[in-house]
């Protein structure tokens, strides 16, 4: 199609030229909003960015080498797809041109943060690949509280840039997710039984708009969008920074138990009766089981907010034997880099979730039949299922005012999420395994209901759910206001063209 002679973007002032050529050049489709198809044309529209754009900002080629394969990268890599360019947006007045070029053209394109979502084509795209790595400063504010963290990090090194000032935010558990993800979804920290969730303690969003306006949000300048960007996704716009609410944090004590087979039972006990007993809010367990290379294992973190080991809470643990130990006092931020979710990384994966209102035994004794049922019928090579409990407190809806935010959709109730988490390496796979993990959730819910939970207004946690889970399972109530913010904020749904839980 010869666009390299039909284009001489030099400038800002041309983009509108350079975008009414490529319309042209596509007119036939231009007439509905749909996505336009085809990788020269795409390529075209990298084009045309690339001369659009400051020299704060780049655009990374296929090939080119090592900017381009991180920033399409992705933790699962069934997440990730190549597409025409990568940019590497580095002001919000690129971005709003940006988003100006992909808009005009119809062109597919992506956000990603840390790349940590489990579902294909959320954060990657045939079209423009947009990778937010170069926000990525943190700024403390001692007197107000507040951190400003940039879009583009991820969050070991938030904690690892605020942990020498004696303060933290709340983030994610494990090394390697994104800010941008986490804390647009919902966001479950390790601090969530004491001050809730991440979006709970967000004070602030810089963002750019689908019609290029760059707006700083919070509850008194746009209250509608505020609410709607805590746990709305990418529906609104480009976020390139949060203000989150600090705390004082020492050091912590914690780490991980490893478990055989032979002591499941165990493993179970004690994280029933700590999910059903323990009310000390700096206390939190992660128990997961896990099949692979045909073993059943356990895998159990536990977190202490203290430097000191406290008396008696995780002693049933403490009294498993176990193949591994390493708990000890411990940097947060080395304390997250001791998860073992990196051991899946670059394979496969998908992610699927249930949510739960009461870890019974018996319904950990149905989380370990389904480890069992399911891992021993994953295809060969490096392929695991993994099943993450997450007891939390009931009252972790408790911590901001009802309907303060998007997600959850109800605060009266404080379910805890399951994460349910295959990988395997082999693409033929793929529609079992989103199949299986679609069984599973599926089993599990009845295994809840058979015990009498009341999983009525229990919503999904959106940042775990498999990919066509109904929009009402994850905002209940909400989706109605969420549809309408989006028509407000995004009238021509531009951010659609973008994958993702999309209103
Ligand atoms: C190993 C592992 C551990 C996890 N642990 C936790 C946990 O402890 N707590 C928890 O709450 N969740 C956890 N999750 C789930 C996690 O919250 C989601 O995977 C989340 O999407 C990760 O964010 P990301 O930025 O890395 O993802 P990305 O794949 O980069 O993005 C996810 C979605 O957010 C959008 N997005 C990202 N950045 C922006 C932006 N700046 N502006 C607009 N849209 C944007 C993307 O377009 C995409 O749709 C975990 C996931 C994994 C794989
Ligand atoms: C885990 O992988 C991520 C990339 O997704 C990387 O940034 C991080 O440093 C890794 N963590 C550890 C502990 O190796
Ligand atoms: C964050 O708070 C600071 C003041 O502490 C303010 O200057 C800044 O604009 C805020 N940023 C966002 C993204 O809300
Ligand atoms: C399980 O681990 C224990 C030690 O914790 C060990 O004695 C036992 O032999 C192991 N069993 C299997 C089946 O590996
Ligand atoms: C959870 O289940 C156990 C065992 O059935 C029961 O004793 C307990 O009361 C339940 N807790 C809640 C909060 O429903
Ligand atoms: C184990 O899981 C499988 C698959 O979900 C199910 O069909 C079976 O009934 C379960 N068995 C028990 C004892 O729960
Ligand atoms: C996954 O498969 C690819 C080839 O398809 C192979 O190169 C790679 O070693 C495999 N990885 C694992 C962990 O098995
Ligand atoms: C929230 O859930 C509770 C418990 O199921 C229910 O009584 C209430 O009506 C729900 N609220 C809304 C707004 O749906
Ligand atoms: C529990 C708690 O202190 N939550 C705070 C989290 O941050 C938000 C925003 O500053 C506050 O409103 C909450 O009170």
């Amino acid at each position: 199609m010869g666009h390299r002679s039909i284009f001489d973007c030099s400038g800002l002032r041309r983009v509108a030229v350079c975008s009414a050529v490529l319309l042209s050049l596509a007119a036939s489709s231009v007439a509905t909003p749909q996505p336009i198809a085809g990788q020269a044309y795409y390529t075209a529209v990298c084009e045309a960015i690339s001369h659009a754009i400051s020299s704060a900002s780049s655009v990374n080629w296929p090939g080119s080498g090592q900017f381009y394969t991180a920033d399409i990268e992705h933790y699962a890599s069934s997440s990730s797809m190549q597409s025409a360019c990568s940019v590497e947006p580095g002001t919000e007045e690129d971005i709003a041109i940006i988003l100006r070029i992909v808009a005009e053209n119809r062109v597919p394109f992506a956000v990603k943060s840390g790349g940590h979502c489990m579902n294909p084509q959320y954060s990657s795209t045939p079209g423009v690949h947009i990778a937010m790595s170069r926000f990525n400063e943190v700024k403390y504010d001692a007197e107000a509280n507040v951190a400003e963290v940039g879009a583009g990090l991820i969050w070991d090194d938030v904690y690892g840039a605020l942990d020498p000032q004696g303060v933290t935010v709340l983030g994610g558990r494990a090394s390697g997710i994104g800010v941008g993800g986490l804390a647009l979804g919902g966001g479950y920290s390790w601090k969530t039984n004491q001050f809730g969730l991440t979006v709970d303690n967000l004070t602030g969003h810089k963002v750019v708009l689908a019609d290029g306006r760059i707006l700083t949000v919070n509850a008194q300048s746009y209250p509608d969008l505020f609410w709607g960007l805590k746990g709305g996704s990418n529906n609104f716009g480009i976020v390139t920074k949060f203000n989150l609410t600090t705390y004082p944090q020492t050091e912590i004590w914690g780490g991980t138990i490893s478990v055989n087979a032979t002591y499941i039972n165990e493993v179970n006990a004690a994280t029933a009766k700590f999910s059903q007993t323990v009310a000390d809010p700096k206390a939190q367990i992660l128990p997961s089981y896990t099949f692979v290379q045909g073993q059943l294992i356990a895998s159990i973190s536990l977190f202490y907010d203290s430097p000191d080991q406290p008396n008696s809470i995780f002693d049933d643990f403490l009294a498993i034997p176990n193949t591994a130990m390493d708990l000890k006092t411990r940097p947060l931020r080395d304390f997250v880099r001791t998860a073992p979710t990196n051991s899946t990384l670059g394979l496969r994966g998908v992610y699927n979730t249930v949510s739960v209102l009461n870890y019974t035994e018996n319904m950990l004794e149905a989380i370990v039949n389904e480890t069992k049922f399911w891992g021993e019928r994953l295809p060969p090579g490096a392929s695991s299922v993994t099943y993450s409990t997450e007891p939390f407190l009931s009252s972790i809806f408790s911590h901001a005012s009802v309907d303060s935010s998007a997600y959850p959709p109800n605060r009266s109730i404080g379910p805890s999420p399951l994460a349910i988490a295959f990988a395997w390496n082999d693409s033929s796979a793929d529609a079992a395994i989103h199949d299986a993990a679609r069984k599973s959730a599926a089993q599990l819910t009845q295994v809840m209901l058979s015990e009498g939970q009341n999983l009525q207004n229990v919503p999904l946690y959106g940042n775990y759910a498999i990919f066509d889970t109904p929009l009402e399972k994850i905002y209940g109530v909400h989706l109605p206001k969420l549809q309408a913010l989006r028509a407000k904020y995004d009238p021509y749904h531009v951010m659609g063209l973008a994958g993702g839980w999309k209103f």
